[in-house]
C-alpha cells in the first residue's frame, strides 16, 4: 500500500462480512474473464424469473445495443414484495419517519403488498397499461415507493420528478415522456413547510390535454383545486380496489422507468432503463457494498427524485427484503441533530447519505453528534460527489466512533448502480477515493485523444464493456444517447468523469470534465441554467460556470450580458435569481451573477468557459494564452468587476 492514510478491514470486519478480499478477487477476476458465467449465476441467485433468459449478453457498445438476459420474463414489484411474503410477510419492508419528529409508520411486506396491488388495479381501472408512462412528483412518503412499485407491476413505465422542481421542470417532463396519469399530493412538508405539489402540478399541465389522471394523496389535508373527472384522491380509488393484483410478466428488456438528469448541452435527457438488468444490479450492489445482513435497517437519505433513490431507498432494499428507512424531513430540523437522532430511534445499521450533507452538519460542531448513540451503525455510505478527507475522516471518527466502515460509491443516473466503491469486509479504505470497480466493471483512464493510460495517472473515465444496469437509451433520443457516451471514444462509454489511479490501482474521482455542474450532489448543466437566464427580456447573453463552494462543493457563478442601455441593478440581480428558480427550481439558485459587458469568445464566436471559470475561481495568475481571442480587453473587465464569494 502506498503512503496514504490508509485504513485496512479488521479481522473482525472480514470474518463477519459477505466478503472477504480473497472473494472479492476471485468474483472480479470471474466476472471480466467470463462475463456471461458470472452474470447468469448472479442473475439465479438475486432475482426470481418467470422465465429464464436465451441470452445472458447482447450488447455492442460500438454500436449502440444494449441488451441483458433476453428472452427472460420477471417482475420487478414481484421480486420486491411478493417473493418475500411467505417467510417474512410480517417484516417491516419500509420504516416512514415524517417531517415532524416522531411521527413513523412501520408498513411489513404484506400491508406493501396490497397497498402494491390496489393502486395497481386502481390505475388499470383508469385505463393505464404497459409501456404508458406515469409521471411522480412526490414528497418523500411511503406512498411514493407504493407508486413506483405499482406502476412495475402493470409493467407502466414510471418518470419521477425531483419534488424540489419547478412548475415549468415538471412539464417539460411530463411532455418530453408523454405521460397521461401525474401521481402527486396535496403538499409536501419539509422542515415545517409545506410545498406546494398539487398547485405546482396544475400549473405544470395546464393546457396538456393528454393527461386524463392525477392521483392525489392526502398529506396535508390543507385546500387544493381540484377538476374532476381527471383529479383522484389516492385514498378513495384504492379503498375501491382490491387487494389481488396478478403482476404483468416482463421481459428483460422491457423499460423500467425513465429519469432525466442533465447533460453538458440541451434539454435534460430521459435515461431509459430496463427490467432485469438493472434490477439484478441494484440488488446485487445494495447486498455487497453495504454488506447488508438479514433483518437490518438500512436507510439512504435521498430522495426518490433522484436515480440514488430508485436503486437504493426502493429498488435494491426491496428486493433484497431489506426494511428501507424513508425520511421526509431535512436534516436540520427540528435541530441540526435530526439524522442522529433517527438513527438512534429506529436503531438503523446502515447508513448513506451525501458529502454535502456530511459537510453541513460537521459545521454544527460534534456535541450534536455525540449526544446520541450510534451504537447500532456499522456501515456509512456517501454518494453525489467527491468526498473531501476531511468529512471522510469527520464522519469516520465522529459519526462512526471509528468503528464503522465507510463505503464512498461512485455511480451515475445513467449507470443505474454502484460501479466504483468498497466493500466493507474486502477493501482497505483510503479517504477520499471510492476505491476498486464492482464486478463486471471495466474501467479505463484515456487522455483526450482516446490513447488509453496505464498505470498510476489521471484521464478520462470511461468504461469498455457493457453491464447489466447500464442505460439503455435516452428516451425517444437514440442518436443522442450514441452521441453523448459512446462517440467520445468510440466503443466505450465515456462517463464525464475525470479519475486519478494510484500505485494501488484505487480510484479517486477529481469531478466533471464536461459542463455538467454538482451543485450539493444535484447535477444541472450549464445550458440549462444559461437558457433559464436569457428568457429575460434585459439579458443579451449568459455564461454559468462552476466554482468551489466550502458546503455545496460546487457553486453557481453567472456572467450575465445585458441589452444595450439596461442598468445593472440589485433588483434586476434578483429578478434574475427568480427566474432561474422559476424555470428549474430553488436547487439552481445562482450563488454569483456578475454583471459582464462582454464575454471572452475565439474568433469563431464561442465564449471561453476555461477563462470564466479562472476568473470565477480567482486564479488570475493561469489565465492562460488570452491573444486569440475576438476581443482580449473583456477579459480585464471580468477581472476587474469580479463578484466578491
Ligand atoms: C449517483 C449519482 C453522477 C455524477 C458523477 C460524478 C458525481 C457521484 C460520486 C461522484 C465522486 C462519488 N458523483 N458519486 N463523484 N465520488 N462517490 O449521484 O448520480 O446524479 O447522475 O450524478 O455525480 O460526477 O458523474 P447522478
Amino acid at each position: 500500500m502506498s503512503a496514504d492514510n490508509v485504513y485496512p478491514v479488521p479481522q473482525n470486519v472480514a470474518d463477519h462480512a459477505l466478503l472477504n478480499r480473497q472473494q472479492y478477487d476471485q468474483m472480479f477476476k470471474q466476472s471480466l474473464a467470463d462475463p456471461n458465467a458470472f452474470w447468469a449465476e448472479q442473475a439465479d441467485q438475486f432475482l426470481t424469473w418467470f422465465k429464464k433468459w436465451d441470452t445472458v449478453n447482447n450488447s455492442d457498445l460500438a454500436k449502440g445495443h444494449i441488451a441483458w438476459f433476453e428472452g427472460g420474463q420477471l417482475n420487478v414489484s414481484y421480486n420486491c414484495i411478493d417473493r418475500h411474503l411467505e417467510a417474512h410477510g410480517d417484516r417491516t419492508a419500509i420504516i416512514w419517519e415524517g417531517d415532524t419528529p416522531g411521527d413513523t409508520r412501520h408498513i411489513s411486506y404484506k400491508a406493501l403488498h396490497a397497498e402494491v396491488c390496489q393502486l395497481a388495479n386502481a390505475l388499470k381501472a383508469r385505463g393505464v397499461k404497459k409501456g404508458d408512462r406515469v409521471a411522480i412528483y412526490m414528497p418523500m412518503i411511503p406512498e411514493a415507493a407504493v407508486a413506483m412499485l405499482a406502476c412495475t407491476r402493470i409493467g407502466a413505465v414510471h418518470s419521477i420528478v425531483f419534488g424540489g422542481f419547478s412548475p415549468q421542470a415538471l412539464r417539460d417532463r411530463i411532455e418530453a415522456s408523454e405521460c397521461q396519469v401525474v401521481i402527486t399530493a396535496d403538499e409536501g412538508l419539509r422542515g415545517g413547510k409545506p410545498v406546494p405539489l398539487k398547485e405546482n402540478v396544475e400549473k405544470a399541465i395546464d393546457g396538456i390535454a393528454a393527461v386524463h389522471t392525477v392521483v392525489t394523496v392526502k398529506r396535508t389535508g390543507n385546500p387544493v383545486s381540484w377538476s374532476e373527472p381527471r383529479d383522484v384522491w389516492y385514498h378513495e380509488i384504492i379503498d375501491a380496489a382490491s387487494t389481488e393484483c396478478e403482476p404483468e410478466p416482463m421481459d428483460a428488456e422491457d423499460p423500467l422507468f425513465i429519469l432525466y438528469t442533465s447533460g453538458s448541452t440541451g434539454k435534460p435527457k430521459g435515461v431509459l432503463h430496463t427490467t432485469g438488468g438493472y434490477l439484478l444490479q441494484a440488488a446485487m450492489t445494495h447486498r455487497y457494498v453495504f454488506d447488508y445482513h438479514e433483518g437490518e435497517v438500512y436507510w439512504c437519505t435521498a430522495d426518490v427524485g433522484w436515480v440514488t433513490g430508485h436503486s437504493y431507498i426502493v429498488y435494491g432494499p426491496l428486493c433484497n427484503g431489506a426494511t428501507t428507512l424513508i425520511f421526509e424531513g431535512i436534516p436540520t430540523y427540528p435541530d441540526a441533530s435530526r439524522f442522529w437522532q433517527v438513527i438512534d430511534d429506529h436503531q438503523v445499521n446502515i447508513f448513506y447519505t451525501a458529502p454535502t450533507a456530511i459537510r453541513s452538519l460537521m459545521g454544527q460542531g460534534d456535541e450534536l453528534v455525540k449526544k446520541t448513540s450510534r451504537q447500532s451503525l456499522r456501515i456509512l455510505g456517501s454518494v453525489g460527489e467527491p468526498i473531501n478527507p476531511e468529512a471522510w475522516e469527520w464522519y469516520y471518527r465522529v459519526v462512526g466512533d471509528e468503528r464503522c466502515r465507510i463505503v464512498d460509491t461512485w455511480w451515475q443516473t445513467e449507470t443505474g448502480a454502484i460501479m466504483i466503491s468498497p466493500l466493507p469486509g474486502a477493501i482497505d479504505l483510503k479517504p477520499g477515493s471510492a476505491t476498486l470497480p464492482f464486478f463486471g466493471v471495466n474501467l479505463e483512464l484515456v487522455d483526450n485523444d482516446g490513447n488509453v493510460l496505464e498505470g498510476a495517472v489521471e484521464g478520462n473515465l470511461c468504461i469498455t464493456q457493457a453491464w447489466p444496469s447500464m442505460m439503455r437509451t435516452i428516451y425517444g433520443d437514440h442518436e443522442r444517447f450514441i452521441n453523448t457516451y459512446l462517440s467520445t471514444y468510440a466503443g466505450k462509454y465515456f462517463t464525464g468523469d475525470g479519475a486519478r489511479r494510484d500505485e494501488d490501482g484505487y480510484y479517486w474521482i477529481t469531478g466533471r470534465v464536461d459542463d455538467v455542474l454538482n451543485v450539493s450532489g444535484h447535477r444541472m448543466g450549464t445550458a440549462e441554467i444559461e437558457s433559464a437566464l436569457v428568457l429575460h427580456d434585459a439579458v443579451a447573453e449568459a455564461a454559468v460556470v462552476g466554482y468551489p463552494h466550502d458546503l455545496k462543493g460546487q457553486g453557481i457563478y453567472c456572467y450575465v450580458t445585458l441589452m444595450g442601455g439596461i442598468e445593472p441593478s440589485d433588483a434586476l440581480q434578483k429578478e434574475l435569481s427568480d427566474l432561474v428558480r422559476k424555470e428549474i427550481g430553488p436547487i439552481a439558485k445562482p450563488d454569483v451573477i456578475q454583471w459582464a459587458p462582454g464575454l471572452p469568445k475565439t474568433r469563431s464566436g464561442k465564449i471561453m468557459r476555461r477563462i470564466l471559470r479562472k476568473v470565477a475561481t480567482n486564479e488570475l495568475d493561469s489565465l492562460g494564452d488570452t491573444s486569440t481571442l475576438a476581443d482580449p480587453s473583456v477579459v480585464d473587465d471580468l477581472i476587474s468587476n469580479r463578484a466578491g464569494q
